[in-house]
């Protein structure tokens, strides 16, 4: 594991100074996917190149599953899972809240089955780097994550995140406006892995969204659960696309009973 743990936050640390420099010198959009404002720029390509090559020296019968260039099968029943930059759009603008994950799971990489044992995000804007094993704990740095203290949903700060469709966005607008009047506050950062990292160092009280890709989560999720956080799907099933809550237990349950109320799963 500590190994692993090690990969992990040496393959995102490169690929981060990659993301970082390339930002410097000017990002272009290299496509779009899901919608005009999913975009793709050449950074990303890139950086998950590099991910690909170093992973291929370090751990040769590893399979990778990435945003951007899909799925490699190994040989070892381990899998990492790469997001090459988390919060495209907000690397895009240069709004500095953007990051490298990096995990790997064994078993079938699907969020569903999959056990992470080791991840790293990196936030490529700000250096900070955040990783777990499994039973290991989580770390930012030299320093040990823990989540906050759970508090009542008056007094939760909540982190959420927004799709790219029209359709996806109006739903989980109304949901928002439902839900701010009866939380603290709302923090949309636009970078998942970030917002589960914020939940285990207490930055963030709560985070919930639905639509998120599997590298979205991976490593962010498993520093969450090692800072003490739960992280699950509504529903008691396991947090994949349909759905992510993150954050202390009791808040966790707090938290998926009102969105139970003002948004019930269809
Ligand atoms: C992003 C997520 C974010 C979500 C965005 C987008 P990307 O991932 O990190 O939480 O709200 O819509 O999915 O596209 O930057 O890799």
């Amino acid at each position: 594991m500590d190994e692993l743990r090690a990969i992990a936050a040496r393959v995102a640390a490169s690929a981060a100074e990659l993301v970082h420099r390339r930002r410097t010198e000017g990002v272009r959009v290299a496509a779009s996917k899901s919608s005009i404002v999913d975009v793709v720029t050449d950074a990303d390509r890139e950086a998950e190149d590099l991910v690909r090559s170093m992973l291929a020296d370090l751990r040769p019968t590893d399979g990778v599953l990435g945003e951007e260039s899909g799925a490699a099968s190994g040989t070892s029943g381990l899998t990492w899972v790469v997001d090459p930059i988390d919060g495209t759009v907000n690397y895009l603008y240069g709004i500095p809240h953007y990051a490298v994950s990096i995990a790997v799971v064994e078993g079938d990489p699907r969020p569903d089955t999959w056990r992470a044992l080791a991840g790293c995000v990196h936030n490529a804007a700000t250096g900070e780097s955040f990783t777990a094993a499994a039973g290991a704990g989580a770390t930012v740095g030299d320093r040990s994550l823990t989540v906050a203290p759970a508090v009542e949903l008056e007094q939760a700060l909540v982190g959420t995140g927004f799709g790219y469709t029209p359709e996806k966005r109006a739903e989980q607008g109304r949901t928002v406006a439902a839900l701010l009047p009866r939380v603290r506050d709302i923090r949309r950062m636009g970078t998942a892995s970030l917002d589960l990292c914020a939940v285990a160092d207490g930055r963030l009280n709560a985070y919930f969204e639905s639509g998120l890709q599997p590298w979205d989560h991976a490593a962010g999720a498993l520093i969450a659960v090692e800072a003490g956080a739960r992280v699950v799907g509504r529903g008691g099933v396991p947090a994949d696309h349909r759905s992510i809550i993150a954050g202390p237990p009791e808040v966790v349950t707090r938290l998926e009973a009102l969105l139970d109320e003002i948004a019930p799963l269809g």
